[in-house]
């Protein structure tokens, strides 16, 4: 009988390279070993939850506690957030961060590139019609080795202008938050969305010894997180995103969102987020696109 998993396996699987498999209760994963690194993507969400290069250290994060569960978001990895930030503008009652992270995504190809590196690409024809009663499809492209490349597509199909928040809302691992410095957004203006939501100005790097929960504004530069625990340095390229949110939630938010793995489990990651979001949000006419893109990359400090 040809379940979702056969179908997807014969259409899409590379031989040693890309697989799919259940992860319990139909929870379809996809697993990437290839010459340069191995990683993992939930077909929910085109959810990257693992990306380790050989001979690195994991650099994205996953909660050792992250729940795989059809329609519930997953803590950690590389949530997309679509097509809104966050919060949405009219609607309490649609899921923060839009839907896209916790619908079932299409598999639209799967290549083994010449460098070594694999790509794949999902896509969302159409999505939740009552929450975006667009004709406005979305892609995502990854290209998966030695760094990572993620790119996030909004193409307006329809007849009248949309408007679209997108983040790639990225867990890292670090060796202690509490010794980290994010480089790249000195001088930026932000919000700082702890406590009295207020309007201040970067002023050097960012360090962590509280929660951080900020969206620097108009800032298209590129991020570092500088991480003498692990002796790398994370390195965050960026096109066509106008904001990048930083967030830890630190001990008592930590706490309360229950799902870190244990009460210090802030201290092993950071949020540094490539999006459009607050004042940031696209415009797209008809037969317009926007494409968000990201690569990811280590160094040795
Ligand atoms: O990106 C930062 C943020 O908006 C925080 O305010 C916090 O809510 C975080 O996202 C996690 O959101 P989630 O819906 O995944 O629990």
């Amino acid at each position: 009988m040809n379940t979702p998993l056969v179908t997807l396996s014969k259409r899409f699987a590379i031989t040693r390279e890309l697989t799919f498999r259940d992860a319990g209760d139909g929870f379809i994963v996809i697993d990437i070993l290839n010459a340069h690194c191995s990683a993992s993507i939930a077909l929910q969400g085109a959810h990257l939850m693992r990306w380790q290069p050989k001979a690195e250290q994991p650099v994205i994060w996953m909660s050792p506690v992250a729940k795989l569960a059809q329609a519930k978001s997953i803590r950690g990895g590389v949530p997309v957030c679509w097509p809104w930030f966050g919060a949405h503008a009219t609607e309490s009652s649609f899921p923060g961060h839009g839907f896209a992270r916790t619908v079932l995504w299409d598999v639209v190809n799967t290549k083994k590139l010449e460098d070594g590196s694999t790509s794949i690409s999902f896509r969302i024809a159409d999505g939740v019609k009552e929450q975006w009663p667009y004709h406005a499809p979305v892609e995502m492209e990854m290209i998966i080795g030695k760094t990572l490349e993620m790119e996030l597509t909004t193409k307006n199909q329809g007849s009248e202008t949309i408007t679209v928040g997108d983040a790639l809302h990225t867990y890292f691992c670090v060796g202690d938050v509490r010794n980290i410095e994010i480089r790249g957004l000195d001088g930026c203006e932000y919000i700082d969305k702890v406590g009295k939501e207020k309007r201040t100005k970067q002023d050097g790097v960012i360090t962590v010894d509280a929660e951080v929960d900020r969206i620097y504004l108009d800032q298209g530069q590129d991020v570092v997180i500088e991480d003498p625990d692990m002796q790398r340095r994370i390195c965050i390229e960026k096109r066509n995103s106008h904001s990048t949110i930083v967030w830890n939630p630190w001990i008592d938010k930590c706490k309360k969102m229950g799902d870190f793995g244990a009460d210090d489990g802030y201290l092993d990651m950071v949020c540094v987020e490539s999006a459009n979001a607050d004042e940031d949000l696209v415009q797209l006419a008809p037969c317009q696109a926007h494409s968000l893109w990201v690569r990811y990359s280590v160094e040795k400090q």
